[in-house]
């Protein structure tokens, strides 16, 4: 060993850096899991890692957030999770490594994320000042964490004296393998310092037993972090919003939807079922957790340009004269050929009697709607008051109470509308104002403020880029106009005469129709396109529009071969 190498490691402990990089981890996880303890006491948004998660989707850029949605479809609060887990964790290994020698760098770390997680839940619309709590925490035990964690290895990464040295080239005691394995790890290979009588060095039992310390701690602090954010989890979901909604029981629907006639759909064909089930119903909200209210705690105040307020609670909305009616909800960000679309029964309360109750005040163009996260939605007056329309707060799905993830235990359902600004999920706030005075969470990022559904189509079958025999080929799909109605649906192939499909059994035209048709086709590459006609008699355009900022248009085509 030079005379430099040695004189530098006599003065300095140098924590070995895969266990630097390690406590920087652990600290980490300790303190999103003292978080996440805490937010199950004061809300699931207030874990320090849901409050980030959030107010990044709050701040995505609508490229972003297109880039996200098409690239990762529902998949996409998964994917911004996980790459925020894979760089939190890079920067807290990262913070570790930083601290070989002084923990200072570890700390601030520990410091500046707790104060992000703060500022989150600060900014958070449904949390109150009590959820500052779940941060706050966060901080304390991350910096607590990681002040422990780097003693004990920094005591760790003392060298053994000289004398003592020599001695462990030789072990004799039954546990000299493993303390010399976990000196390995712990301490920094090739630094080795001879050196004796200085700060940096120690006895060689004394280190062992540091070490030991040291792992033990490590592990408590793993299995802790394991226990408190678990703990974490099952009290946040163990809020009894599923246990309320298993206690709502069935409903007495005073006015029923007309059964679904046998051949309205052609799912035989490759068309989806008429009726969604509800696991497979779309799912597209801001909520990175779903939010968790109980049927019992919920209500709903309508209030603003109105002659009466009314607070409505949940025993109140199902005793009065409940409707049910079949509708398909339809995705303003639904790309061509796009399955943001689902149908479902839908059982409620007309929203138009109650407003007529509450008595809107003339000028009055808008329904501010307020989820219980936060998040709003701004709907036309003049539709939700169409007697024909049948918008409601809708209480159950498909013979079910509403599920959870789909705004249990009431949302906004309006038949012909785009969900952005009508079907507001964990509805708990109605303000009746204008379009002047307030914009809702979508149109402030630049989305249309009214959003009928465009007439649209989409081809099911066969499979893109698909092989199929020559001979009689069945096409299928579906087709929506909400609240206009299908009357037509043509497909051509290569660009040739256009085809007119047979439609199944009309349902309503607030849903999707389905269509199919057997053509004649020699091998060969195909490209077919399919174009819609509703009931005004407008036939689809085949102008190609993104979805912002009000919906999609275009004809949905498909490329496939035919063998011999
Ligand atoms: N609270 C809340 N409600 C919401 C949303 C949301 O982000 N938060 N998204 C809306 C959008 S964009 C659509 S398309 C529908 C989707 O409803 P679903 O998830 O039940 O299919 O819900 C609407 N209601
Ligand atoms: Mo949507």
């Amino acid at each position: 060993m030079d005379e430099e190498s040695r004189t530098r490691s006599q003065r300095t402990i140098r924590i070995g850096a895969p266990i630097a990089a390690l406590i920087g981890v652990l600290a980490l996880l300790s303190a999103v899991a003292a978080g996440h303890l805490v937010a199950g006491f004061v809300g699931a948004n207030a874990s320090p890692f849901v409050a980030v998660g959030n107010t990044f989707i709050y701040f995505t850029p609508n490229w972003l957030k297109d880039f996200a949605v098409s690239t990762f479809g529902s998949s996409d609060k998964l994917v911004l999770l996980l790459s925020m887990a894979v760089v939190v964790l890079i920067v807290a290994a990262v913070a570790g490594l930083a601290s070989r020698s002084k923990a200072t760098p570890g700390v601030v770390f520990a410091v500046v994320l707790g104060l992000a997680g703060i500022g989150a839940v600060l900014r958070a619309p449904d949390l109150g000042l009590a959820a500052v709590l779940a941060p706050t925490a966060s901080l304390a035990v991350g910096v607590l964490v990681f002040r422990l964690l780097h003693d004990r290895a920094y005591a760790a990464a003392r060298q053994p004296r000289a004398s003592d040295a020599d001695h462990d080239a030789t072990p004799s005691g039954d546990s000299a393998n493993t303390a010399s394995d976990s000196a390995n790890a712990a301490g920094e290979d090739g630094e080795h310092a001879g050196g004796s009588a200085s700060a940096g060095v120690a006895s060689l039992a004394q280190i062992q037993q540091d070490r030991r310390k040291f792992i033990v701690s490590s592990a408590a602090v793993a299995v802790g972090a394991g226990v408190l954010g678990g703990a974490g989890q099952l009290i946040a979901s163990g809020g009894g919003a599923e246990a309320s909604r298993q206690a709502v029981g069935g409903f007495t629907v005073a006015d029923p939807a007309p059964a679904i006639p046998a051949g309205a759909d052609f799912a035989k064909a490759g068309t989806p079922t008429f009726v969604t089930a509800n696991p497979q119903f779309y799912r597209v909200d801001t909520a990175l957790a779903v939010p968790q209210l109980r049927a019992q705690d919920w209500q709903l105040r309508i209030h603003g340009m109105v002659d009466r307020e009314i607070v409505l609670r949940y025993d109140d909305l199902r005793r009065r004269p409940l409707i049910e009616r079949t509708i398909t909800m339809t995705c303003v960000s639904n790309p061509v050929g796009g399955d943001y679309i689902s149908t479902a029964n839908f059982v409620g309360v007309r929203l138009r009697d109650i407003l007529q109750e509450a008595g809107i005040k003339p000028g009055a163009d808008q329904i501010f709607s307020k989820s219980s996260d936060g998040w709003t939605a701004g709907t036309p007056v003049d539709v939700v008051m169409e007697p024909d329309r049948d918008a409601m707060l809708a209480i159950g799905m498909n013979g079910e109470p509403l599920p959870i993830e789909h705004g249990f235990p009431v949302r906004m359902v309006v038949p012909g509308l785009y969900g952005y600004i009508s079907a507001t999920k964990w509805v708990v706030d109605m303000e009746i104002t204008t379009f002047r005075a307030a914009q809702c969470y979508w149109v402030q990022r630049g989305w249309g403020v009214k959003g009928p559904i465009k007439t649209e189509a989409r081809i099911d079958t066969p499979a893109p880029f698909g092989h199929v025999t020559a001979g009689k080929i069945t096409l299928a799909g579906i087709a929506w106009a909400q609240p206009k109605g299908i009357s037509k649906l043509e497909v051509r192939v290569n660009r040739g005469p256009w085809v007119e499909a047979q439609l199944a059994a009309d349902v309503n035209n607030h849903t999707w129709r389905m269509w199919k048709v057997e053509m004649e086709m020699d091998a060969g590459t195909k490209f077919v396109e399919c174009r819609a006609t509703d009931k005004t008699g407008y036939i689809q355009t085949d102008e190609r529009v993104d979805p912002i900022p009000d919906g999609a248009t275009g004809w949905s085509s498909r490329n496939f071969t035919v063998t011999a």
